[in-house]
């Protein structure tokens, strides 16, 4: 059986419990079935020599990571990978910041990334390669007489060709894409924005089930959503602490209903737009006044980015303003914590919860929806509020699904959330659960790794790149 090798941004024990959506279900693919793992260390590099490779066994996993200097970090992460890329994919033209170096310090880091990896290589390898920061890394380990299947797994949105466009060097981003054999998408919107580009710009021509003919190379293009570890989830929400934490949440509000958002504190969330649906709904329907209070976690995130800052501001802001406008002197209708939750902990805050608000503006899946359904109590569930624009809509139908845009069509939808009868909220989180237990974060990984076994494995390099 071939090696599986995992390559991303950032590296995290698998024995270790982690906060970002992508470090938790990778490390349950690797922990099932053993490999590599090959990444930045997180740290920045002191001195001038070229940085070590540290390499350390986890269990089944070796992990092996490296140190970035300063000049790259801040081209390569904070410029062009979250200044550039995550705005853009997210749609928000309005927040990337086209530095022309940038571009160049993101090259450097995906070559030398490359120069690392490829002496770790075994010839049967099957390499797997996720998310934006490492688009060109496919064409610079093919570039190195690299061979092996590489596959690709895009986390965040991929939007209209029109919106791509808007990047300076958006047709080498796709070329680089193109380097790989195979290339999945969250949705299906994401996976037609692709083909949509390809077929416009680069007159790909169809070859097949799922595959293109482009750039004289043959891929396969598809959406595999990701998923969660409905077992493993399930079996957090039944621990001491998960438990716990329920029954303290049980206790606190014995008397309200509560209403959860748990997100990185990031623009594309919504945060503020959910705010002021939440606000609208204690002003258009007084009765929910002190019976329904809102919980809101936004765990800390890219700090060093300026628009992160904003953000926090903007919804300090409107927190303080519903709580100054509507508390009493026993109820404040928002409780907000910029701070992570344990994880172990988070299960019992969804499973307390009668609603919970996932209303991201753009998303390309979001774990926090599946996690919330997972963890309810299929006898008395919550009721799950998500946004048409996050990539789990197209799984999760019986979801009340809101334009977060929209603030009293969202207020309204909550409205309902929180007055929906039993037997309604039973049969929508059945469904749910089904759909959840059937596309699970093993379907994602198996379905995945499945075509790209099936490539065939690539005979040359790729010299026009
Ligand atoms: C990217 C894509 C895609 C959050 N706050 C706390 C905490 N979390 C955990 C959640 C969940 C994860 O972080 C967040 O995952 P999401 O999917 O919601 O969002 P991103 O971090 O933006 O992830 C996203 C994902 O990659 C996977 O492909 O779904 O669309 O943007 O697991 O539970 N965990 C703890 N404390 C917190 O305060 N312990």
């Amino acid at each position: 059986m071939s090696r599986l090798v995992v390559v991303s941004n950032r590296v995290a024990d698998p024995r270790k419990t982690a906060a970002g959506g992508l470090a938790v279900a990778l490390g349950e693919v690797l922990n099932n079935s053993g490999g590599l793992w090959f990444g930045w260390s997180g740290k920045l590099a002191e001195g001038d020599a070229e940085p070590q490779l540290n390499v350390q066994q986890a269990g089944p996993v070796t992990l092996a990571t490296v140190d970035l200097d300063r000049e790259d970090y801040e081209a390569y992460y904070v410029g062009y990978s979250n200044g550039v890329l995550w705005p853009v994919f997210h749609y928000r033209l309005d927040l990337a910041d086209f530095d022309a170096g940038y571009i160049e310090g993101y090259r450097r880091v995906n070559q030398m990334f490359a120069r690392r990896l490829l002496p770790m290589l075994q010839p049967d390898d099957v390499i797997w390669v996720h998310d934006y920061h490492l688009i060109p890394l496919a064409a610079e380990l093919r570039a190195l007489g690299c061979t092996q299947r590489i596959g690709y797994f895009l986390h965040i949105p991929l939007p209209p060709p029109l919106i791509l466009a808007a990047i300076p060097g958006h047709d080498w981003l796709v070329k680089g894409l193109c380097s790989y054999d195979v290339v999945g998408f969250q949705s299906e919107a994401d996976h037609e924005h692709f083909c949509d580009y390809i077929q416009a710009e680069a007159k790909a021509q169809p070859a097949g089930e799922g595959r293109w003919r482009v750039f004289n190379r043959t891929i396969h293009a598809g959406a595999y959503p990701i998923g969660i570890d409905v077992q493993e989830f399930r079996g957090v929400t039944e621990a001491p602490e998960a438990a716990e934490m329920y029954e303290r949440m049980k206790r606190e509000y014995s008397r309200r209903k509560l209403l959860v958002g748990v997100d990185r504190l990031d623009y594309s969330k919504g945060l503020p737009q959910r705010m002021r649906a939440f606000r609208e709904l204690l002003r258009r329907y007084p009765e929910t006044r002190q019976s329904a209070t809102l919980i809101q976690i936004a765990s800390p995130s890219r700090e060093d980015v300026s628009a992160y800052t904003d953000i926090l501001h903007e919804l300090e802001s409107l927190c303080g303003s519903i709580n100054g406008n509507y508390g009493e002197l026993d109820w404040m209708p928002v409780r907000y914590m910029h701070r992570t939750v344990a994880r172990a902990r988070l299960p019992g805050l969804y499973r307390a919860s009668r609603v919970a608000l996932v209303t991201p503006l753009r998303d390309g899946m979001n774990l926090v929806a599946k996690e919330f359904i997972a963890a309810q109590d299929p006898e008395d569930p919550g009721v799950l509020v998500l946004s048409r624009f996050a990539g789990a809509a197209e799984q999760l139908k019986e979801a009340l699904l809101v334009n977060p845009y929209d603030t009293e069509g969202t207020a309204a939808a909550i409205h309902l959330a929180l007055q929906m009868p039993l037997e309604e909220r039973r049969e929508r989180h059945q469904s749910l659960l089904a759909t959840l237990t059937r596309y699970d974060v093993h379907w994602w990984c198996d379905s995945f790794l499945q075509t790209l076994g099936q490539a065939e494995a690539e005979e040359t390099g790729t010299p026009w790149l």
